[in-house]
């Protein structure tokens, strides 16, 4: 099993400018890892929708990579989402889920279909253009700059180590609730600039 560090790690390393959307414990990993915090749109408590608002800054910017940091139960949440992808098939879209077999946020309870689901077969049939399974630390981390490189849009599952917690959970407060959207106008003024 990985740690999330270290995909946030090795994701960070081949970021460049891209636009980085992440949900549940991945942001909270990705916020101490990412290089480009003005890139980054943390959706908070709207789960399942990481894809979706990746796809469409992806369509977008056709120019910028657009990483979509999953959690497996979000994901199972919007499976349509894939086929929406697969269809539009931006090639500067890039999905990796965070496979941890459980809802780590809200305590640890088991996903259902956790150890059946195969990721990399689901977005094949629904039309990515490339799709990884990592279980190793290392061989992801030597994987990931080639894969990073190809076009997309590709999905890469990551095994990792459940971090469970309760304190991270449904966070809504004024001041959470406002992160996305000025995340948002931070990502749309970057990308007006460049
Ligand atoms: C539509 C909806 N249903 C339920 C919740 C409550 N909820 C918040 S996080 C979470 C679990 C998310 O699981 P996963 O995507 O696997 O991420 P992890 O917690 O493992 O990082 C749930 C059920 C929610 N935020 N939105």
């Amino acid at each position: 099993m990985i740690e999330y560090q270290d995909v946030a790690a090795s994701l960070n390393r081949e970021r460049g400018d891209a636009v980085v959307v992440s949900a549940m414990t991945q942001t909270r990993f990705w916020k101490e890892a990412s290089d480009r915090p003005e890139l980054d749109i943390p959706t908070n408590n709207s789960m399942g929708k990481v894809s979706s608002i990746a796809l469409g800054i992806a369509l977008g910017a056709k120019d910028r990579k657009v990483f979509a940091l999953d959690g497996d139960g979000s994901l199972i949440m919007n499976l349509g989402s894939l086929i929406t992808v697969g269809n539009k098939s931006p090639k500067n879209f890039v999905h990796v889920v965070f496979d941890n077999g459980v809802y780590a946020i809200t305590g640890g309870q088991p996903i259902a279909g956790s150890g059946i689901i195969d990721w990399p077969a689901i977005a094949m049939g629904s039309g990515y253009k490339a799709a990884y399974s990592f279980e190793d630390t290392e061989e992801m981390a030597t994987e990931m700059p080639r894969i990073l490189s190809e076009d997309g849009p590709i999905l890469i599952r990551v095994q990792v180590k459940p971090v469970i917690t309760t304190n991270l959970g449904v966070i809504q407060t004024w001041e959470s609730n406002a992160v996305m959207p000025r995340q948002m106008r931070s990502v749309k003024t970057e990308l007006a600039a460049s």
